[in-house]
């Protein structure tokens, strides 16, 4: 059974959110349509604390997109995005939500930060998603979402390892950096991932 799991489509990510992704809401109409071809689809939301130590202005002297070493893990520091229960950390309002089943919420340790919607970034702790999907029957998961260079990109990955079969929709994702997002899309495909366009599944 395959599944559709769409990646942090909140309005910080959105053009007039805090962490917007370039072209973020041009994908909003696309990942609504595609929901219709899938009888299982769920959601990740990504959700910190007020004082997460992945925003910069909880790093003394740091400014955003600085990238420091936070126990012992590479850490790029963001602006403040997705802090919990904020409006910005809701799902965009032309999100269509009536067929998400289920949502997995990510980055709520302030102390590590979490890209992927298995794990965090440490490896540390489950988020409960691949045992969901698996007791579920699913095999097959499509990635769509938010954003392609870092949370679409490390939940591939993390899928590739737990065994799933994984196709990113590459015209239902959009980067931070579209060089960040080329290297990724090299790494997904020797990984054993598949790139596809939505267009082509029936
Ligand atoms: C994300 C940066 C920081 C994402 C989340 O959803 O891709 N990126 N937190
Ligand atoms: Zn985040």
């Amino acid at each position: 059974m395959k599944a559709l799991v769409i990646i942090d489509m909140q309005n910080d990510f959105i053009p007039g959110g805090s962490l917007a992704v370039p072209g973020g809401d041009e994908i909003l109409p696309i990942i609504n349509e595609l929901q219709q071809k899938f009888e299982l689809v769920i959601a990740t939301q990504d959700w910190h604390p007020q004082d997460h130590s992945s925003f910069a202005k909880n790093q003394p002297g740091k400014k955003e997109f600085d990238t420091i070493i936070l126990h012992g893990l590479e850490q790029k520091l963001w602006p403040v995005h997705c802090v919990q229960n904020s409006q910005g950390a809701e799902f965009h309002p032309n999100l269509k939500s009536k067929k998400i089943e289920a949502i997995f919420r990510k980055g709520t340790n302030k102390e590590i930060d979490s890209y992927s919607g298995f794990y965090d970034n440490a490896h540390l702790k489950s988020t409960g998603l691949s045992g969901y999907l698996k007791d579920k029957g699913v095999n097959t998961l499509y990635f769509c979402g938010l954003a392609a260079d870092y949370c679409v990109y490390f939940s591939i990955i993390d899928a590739l390892k737990e065994g799933f079969e994984t196709i990113l929709l590459e015209d239902a994702t959009k980067a931070i950096s579209k060089e960040d997002f080329e290297s990724a899309k090299k790494t997904i495909l020797h990984a054993g991932g598949k790139i596809i366009n939505s267009s082509t599944l029936d």
